[in-house]
């Protein structure tokens, strides 16, 4: 079951400054920066009430992000939504039809397993499912 919108993540070309104008807009620091190694991409998080924003840099030109940056330019680059269940919920979206972009969950930032489905399979937007690792 999906609980809530966990956090947006927004593609930028360089992490340091959009954490410094993210600061200013948000008026807070981020609470996390963190390298996550498989996905080749600088994160940093930004506690914005129940939910977050991720600011995302690209740390070779053939990642996901640079990629997005290259054809579409920065800007919001995924929906993730946090559920209880991430196996239940991905076998759940399968059989109604999305296309999942992993089998299993993978490891992501900020201590949660993912898991994404394509975005042309959910209006043109790139939807994360994220569970928290407990423990
Ligand atoms: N939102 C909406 N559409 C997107 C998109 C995004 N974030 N990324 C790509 N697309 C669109 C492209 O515009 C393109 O559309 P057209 O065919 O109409 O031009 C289509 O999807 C295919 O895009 P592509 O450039 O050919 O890119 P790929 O097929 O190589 O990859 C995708 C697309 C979504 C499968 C890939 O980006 C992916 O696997 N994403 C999931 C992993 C990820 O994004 N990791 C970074 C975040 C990690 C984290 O949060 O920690």
């Amino acid at each position: 079951m999906i609980k809530k919108i966990e956090h947006i993540g927004i593609a930028v070309r360089n992490i340091e400054q959009a954490n410094d104008l993210y600061s200013n807009l948000l008026g807070i620091k981020p609470y996390k920066s963190e390298e996550v190694q498989s996905e080749m991409v600088l994160t940093s998080f930004f506690k914005t009430g129940d939910s977050k924003v991720e600011l995302l840099e690209g740390k070779s030109p053939d990642c996901a992000i640079s990629k997005f940056i290259e054809k579409k330019g920065e800007g919001l680059h995924h929906i993730a939504f946090e559920v209880d269940d991430i196996v239940a919920e991905m076998e759940n979206l399968k059989k109604l039809g999305f296309t999942l972009l992993s089998e299993q969950p993978k490891r992501g930032a900020d201590n949660k397993l993912i898991c994404f489905v394509h975005p042309k399979s959910a209006n043109g937007v790139l939807v994360e499912l994220c569970q928290e690792i407990i423990g």
